[in-house]
């Protein structure tokens, strides 16, 4: 008898990532510079640091990490997206609200779609920040363009119904025979490939005035892939190597301060992409070629994840930098307020980050033979005794604040926003309704993680441990 080959959601999630590179490298070929710029960084950095290097990730995870970015227009698609990222084991992580991360013009809340068991995210993380236009929030749209962006939206079919009855049987099955698999990919692929088809030239360019992420969602039939951003170990050499390779990068790293103490969620940077050529229909109804400039090339570190107390820390720090620096003279550089602010308010080593309760991490019994000879011990006597070693639990979410960060330096117009106007409130319930499927909570995950690591180490030690 004969048997068929079945690939297991991970499977399918790495060819996937791998197709979705290669598809990005021949359409915006400076991302090849910042894979092999990456790559070099990386490989540097392990050279120099031996062991410790790889303390947040294996050198051949980190290598083949990427996550990428797509935006969609409407409720029915982020429900199709959804359905298709299911079948490669990604499932909705978090909630982001770009409208109000800072006062800018990104209309778009957002979630990510990755693997939820650490297992899962060893074998292959692959990620992608997934936004949705809020084409009803009346800040941005009156009720006349609110109209014409769903009509133009409800139009449009980003995804087939084959795409997404395969889509749905690897998720139902939870692998999937070869050829089905095949073409599953091939579709999957073909749905975030920039399009040929002629774009509207108005009509386009009514929407970038409100906002150019909005043109970019509601103004063209289909959607793209927006970014995909490899993961590096040291940021600052990246950001040094690309500047002496003549691209220029957005002004800063997004994110926490380069400093002595523990590396922390994440950071990130990007620089704008080159023009790419597109096909405008005209009102006279002839198509002309003109040039979109709306993708972009990010990278990024990361760090340990926070915990909620931890996460409130750094919020904080971050509203007192932007007070310190607003009182600052001017070109005083943010990064070296926040350096100052990082020393007075955080640990600088990784176990007081863990003991303290601001990070997350998993503990790992040192000496599996020995045996504390009580009954129940504290996690901190336990520490600093050596019997446990906190190791860090990495961040593999997004921040907000950076997002929009990102968004907003890559564009090069403000657009615009009435506040007297009520925004749709959005929330991370709300968006779970419009998916059709439970959101994650990221710090309900890092938190069973670590719960579960405490536990299993109890066990090993024949203690409970408080
Ligand atoms: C998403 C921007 C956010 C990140 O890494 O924070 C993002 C987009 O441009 O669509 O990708
Ligand atoms: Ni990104």
């Amino acid at each position: 008898m004969q048997t068929t080959t079945k690939l297991q959601l991970w499977e399918l999630r790495a060819e996937f990532a791998l197709r979705l590179a290669t598809l990005y490298g021949s359409e915006v070929p400076a991302y090849n510079t910042l894979v092999d710029v990456s790559r070099e960084v990386n490989e540097d950095f392990i050279r120099k640091n031996g062991q410790d290097a790889e303390r947040l990730g294996s050198i051949q995870r980190v290598t083949a990490e990427r996550h990428g970015a797509i935006r969609v227009g409407s409720a029915r698609e982020l429900a199709q997206v959804a359905r298709v990222f299911a079948a490669f084991g990604m499932y909705p992580v978090g909630f982001y609200d770009l409208r109000d991360a800072s006062k800018s013009s990104v209309p778009v809340v957002s979630t990510a779609f990755r693997p939820v068991d650490s297992d899962e995210l060893a074998k292959n993380p692959f990620r992608v920040f997934t936004s949705m236009l809020a084409h009803d929030d009346r800040r941005f749209f009156d009720a006349e363009t609110e109209k014409q962006l769903e009509s133009f939206i409800s139009a449009r079919t980003l995804f087939s119904e084959e795409l997404l009855a395969l889509a749905d049987k690897a998720s139902a099955e939870q692998e999937l025979p070869q050829e089905e698999a095949a073409r599953l990919l091939d579709l999957a692929t073909a749905a975030f490939e920039l399009s040929q088809e002629p774009v509207d030239h108005d009509w386009y360019f009514k929407l970038e005035k409100i906002s150019a992420v909005a043109a970019d969602i509601g103004g063209v039939p289909s959607t793209h892939i927006n970014h995909l951003t490899p993961r590096v170990l040291d940021i600052d050499d990246l950001y040094a190597r690309m500047e002496a390779r003549g691209i220029a990068m957005i002004d800063e790293i997004q994110g926490p301060p380069n400093w002595e103490g523990p590396d922390v969620l994440l950071r990130q940077t990007s620089f704008r992409a080159l023009a790419e050529e597109r096909n405008f229909r005209h009102p006279d109804g002839e198509v002309r070629p003109g040039s979109l400039r709306v993708r972009f090339g990010e990278v990024e570190q990361r760090g340990i994840a926070l915990t909620e107390c931890g996460r409130d820390i750094y919020d904080a720090m971050v509203a007192e930098v932007d007070t310190l620096l607003a009182a600052a003279p001017p070109g005083t550089a943010r990064v070296e307020i926040a350096e100052q602010v990082w020393r007075t308010n955080l640990p600088d080593t990784e176990q007081e980050l863990a003991l303290q309760g601001l990070g997350y991490f998993t503990y790992r019994v040192a000496d599996p033979g020995q045996n504390p000879g009580k009954e129940s011990a504290a996690l901190r006597d336990l520490v600093e005794s050596g019997v446990l070693v906190p190791e860090p639990i990495v961040y593999e979410d997004f921040l907000p604040r950076s997002a929009a960060g990102i968004f907003q330096s890559n564009l090069t117009d403000d657009g615009s926003r009435d506040d007297e106007q009520l925004g749709t409130p959005y929330d991370i319930d709300r968006l779970s309704e419009v998916l059709g499927t439970r959101i994650f909570d990221p710090n309900e995950l890092y938190s069973a993680q670590q719960t579960a690591s405490i536990e299993a180490a109890g066990r090993r030690l024949g203690i409970t441990i408080t």
